[in-house]
């Protein structure tokens, strides 16, 4: 039997395996495309990747405006700003902490609401009891690609007078009760990241069909021109480079054959672990469109011989970077922990979810072979979790064994 890295052995990967790992499509169409760029000498202000981008992204979802941006936490800012958000905002704590801070950043305080312990999204019998006179809006997100309960969010906030927008950073190209994300509630935000399964290096777009909306974002992206020298909104420079829609559109077109890819990936993850006591993979619905992008396990510590803090440990030490999202919740995290240090109580489901989900890597750069290896290692892991218990217990990812311990996995 081979030793684990964990016990002294040799890492099962000689480089790293990363979650997030950026898919490229054809890099002569990407080369050509930056090639036309020095041509043109049209390097930023609204070119025309950026809007060509910009149609192909209305084409995928239907919405009416698409407005892009240079990554995502800018494009949540400014849809903040531009619905006049104040005072209060109701967010999920389960959630990237871009989420929160685009509030924050602002001075607006974000509320935290608990998730659902089975959709990880906003739980909507949480919202109510948070709406305080200070309250104007909710920030719902379709974590992992999973939409939001969208339906029971929008009649809170229609009988509370509230806006709604989505944080959709993870899903682009996914549908919900038929209808493609992008086109719920006042507008929603895409990220384009390098380590989303679209990528424009950076980059991040507005999706509204609201025509005022649009209009007004598109001019706070821009420090507010209208025209040469006439400013008509407190602005910003929120605007995607030419290079990164060149990237972005590069990346569309092998957005079929990716979601075909990470489908795969997915189902490879969910047959090799299948069975394994306390491991389950999240399901995405398959009446909808997921995107497959992300492969998040959870593991149940009440029914697995290891929790996930020694999963991951097990498999860092073996050169394969799963990742912890989102521990330990935004409400652990500064500024909030110190602003609100009691939100915890608040918060059960997020707690206890966020202390059992592990996102393993997947994308173009991760092979069949790969997926077995990592999928032994698991295996391997919790067959053996009696010996490793001590060495886990042990802090940092890398520890030296005892002598004794390795030899017995020789
Ligand atoms: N809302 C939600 C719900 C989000 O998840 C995010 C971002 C946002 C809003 C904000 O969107 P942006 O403003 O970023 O457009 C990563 C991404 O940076 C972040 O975009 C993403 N969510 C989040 C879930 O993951 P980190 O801090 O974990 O990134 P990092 O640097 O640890 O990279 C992850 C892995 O990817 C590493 O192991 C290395 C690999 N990687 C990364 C990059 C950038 C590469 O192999 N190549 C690369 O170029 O946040």
């Amino acid at each position: 039997m081979r030793t684990p890295a964990i016990a002294g052995g040799q890492p099962r990967f000689p480089e790293p395996l990363h979650v997030g790992r950026p898919n490229i499509g054809d890099t002569r169409r990407l080369f050509e495309r930056f090639e036309g760029i020095v041509q043109r000498r049209w390097f930023t202000n609204d070119g025309p990747l950026v809007r060509e981008f910009e149609q192909k992204i209305v084409e995928i979802t239907g919405a009416k405006h698409c407005i892009s941006l240079c990554n995502a936490t800018i494009a949540l800012e400014i849809a903040i700003r531009a619905l006049e958000l104040r005072g209060e905002v109701i967010v999920p704590s389960y959630t990237f902490v871009a989420t929160a801070h685009a509030l924050q950043w602002q001075e607006i305080t974000p509320v935290f609401a608990d998730i659902h312990p089975n959709t990880l999204n906003l739980d909507p019998d949480c919202i109510e009891r948070l709406i305080t006179p200070r309250t104007t809006g909710i920030i719902g997100v379709h974590t992992w690609g999973r939409p939001c309960d969208t339906g029971a969010i929008g009649k809170i906030a229609t009988q509370h007078d509230l806006k709604v927008m989505y944080d959709a950073a993870h899903a682009l190209g996914c549908s919900h009760e038929g209808r493609m994300i992008g086109n719920f509630g006042e507008c929603e935000v895409f990220s384009f990241h390098a380590t989303k399964f679209i990528n424009s290096f950076e980059g991040g777009a507005i999706l509204t069909n609201n025509d005022a909306l649009a209009e007004k974002t598109r001019l706070m992206r821009n420090f507010g021109f209208v025209d040469f020298d006439r400013v008509v909104y407190l602005g910003t420079n929120g605007k995607m480079t030419e290079v990164c829609a060149a990237m972005g559109l590069t990346s569309l077109e092998s957005m079929d054959e990716v979601i075909r890819l990470n489908r795969d990936n997915y189902e490879s993850y969910k047959c090799e672990l299948e069975g394994l006591p306390g491991i389950r993979l999240i399901d995405y619905n398959q009446a909808e469109k997921p995107n497959y992008h992300y492969v998040v396990v959870e593991v149940d510590a009440s029914r697995s011989p290891l929790d996930r803090d020694e999963l991951v440990k097990v498999l860092h030490a073996e050169n394969v970077l799963a990742r912890k999202y989102f521990w330990p919740g935004c409400h652990r995290m500064e500024p909030y922990k110190s602003l609100f240090p009691n939100a915890y109580l608040l918060l059960p489901h997020t707690e206890f979810r966020a202390a059992q989900m592990m996102v393993l890597p997947t994308s173009q750069s991760v092979s069949k072979n790969n997926i077995a290896g990592v999928c032994e290692i698991i295996k391997a892991a919790l067959a053996q979790a009696e010996q490793l218990k001590p060495i886990l217990k042990q802090r940092g990812p890398k520890v030296k064994p005892p002598v004794v311990f390795a030899k017995a996995f020789e």
